[in-house]
């Protein structure tokens, strides 16, 4: 198991378009194994293959928050979920908005609309075909995530100004940091 570094904007890896998963294998297991425990570290509540500089679509998700008990605030009850491939469909008309974080976007946060529900097939990490409705933090979790694959950060979903003055407060804070 290791903490992968993980990829900041403006990194042009971020932007590459990641490649199917076709061996479930030993070397499949050990990336998202290494996926977890990079994302519970951070810690975030999702992380894709490209944060980590591998171009594969590879998606962890764990929606559970940290518990209050542990004083390390790291995570007791967990809820990890591996999606491989994902194919999203039947998206609703109705969308939601949630203030969108990204491990890739430091410490910004901006309001994303997104479809509030869909459909989503996957396999797992032996290959195995799955298919389940996605509603909620889910549904707004596993599309933030898909967009990793196709090079997209949610930053990309706001108006030109709006995405500048976040990106300029990026700027500002790896100054002072
Ligand atoms: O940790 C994360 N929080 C989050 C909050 C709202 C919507 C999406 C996310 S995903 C993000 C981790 C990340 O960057 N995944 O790619
Ligand atoms: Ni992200």
């Amino acid at each position: 198991m290791a903490i992968l570094p993980i990829i900041e904007t403006p990194d042009p890896r971020l932007r590459v378009i990641s490649e199917p998963v076709t061996e479930f294998d030993g070397a499949l297991k050990q990336l998202v194994a290494d996926m977890y425990e990079t994302m519970y570290d951070a810690p975030g509540i999702g992380l894709a293959a490209i944060q980590v500089g591998v171009p594969k679509r590879i998606l962890v998700i764990d929606l559970q928050e940290p518990d209050p008990e542990d004083e390390e605030g790291k995570r007791v009850l967990r809820n990890p979920r591996t999606f491989i491939n994902p194919v999203f469909s039947d998206f609703t008309e109705e969308h939601s908005v949630y203030a969108e974080g990204c491990l890739s976007v430091p410490e910004q946060f901006a309001d994303v609309t997104r479809p509030a529900e869909l459909t989503v097939d996957w396999q797992d990490e032996d290959g195995n075909r799955h298919r389940e409705r996605m509603t909620g933090l889910m549904a707004t979790c596993i599309q933030h995530e898909h967009d990793h694959l196709e090079g997209i950060l949610f930053i990309d979903h706001l108006s030109r100004l709006k995405r500048e003055m976040l990106l300029k407060k990026l700027t500002k804070i790896r100054r002072a940091a």
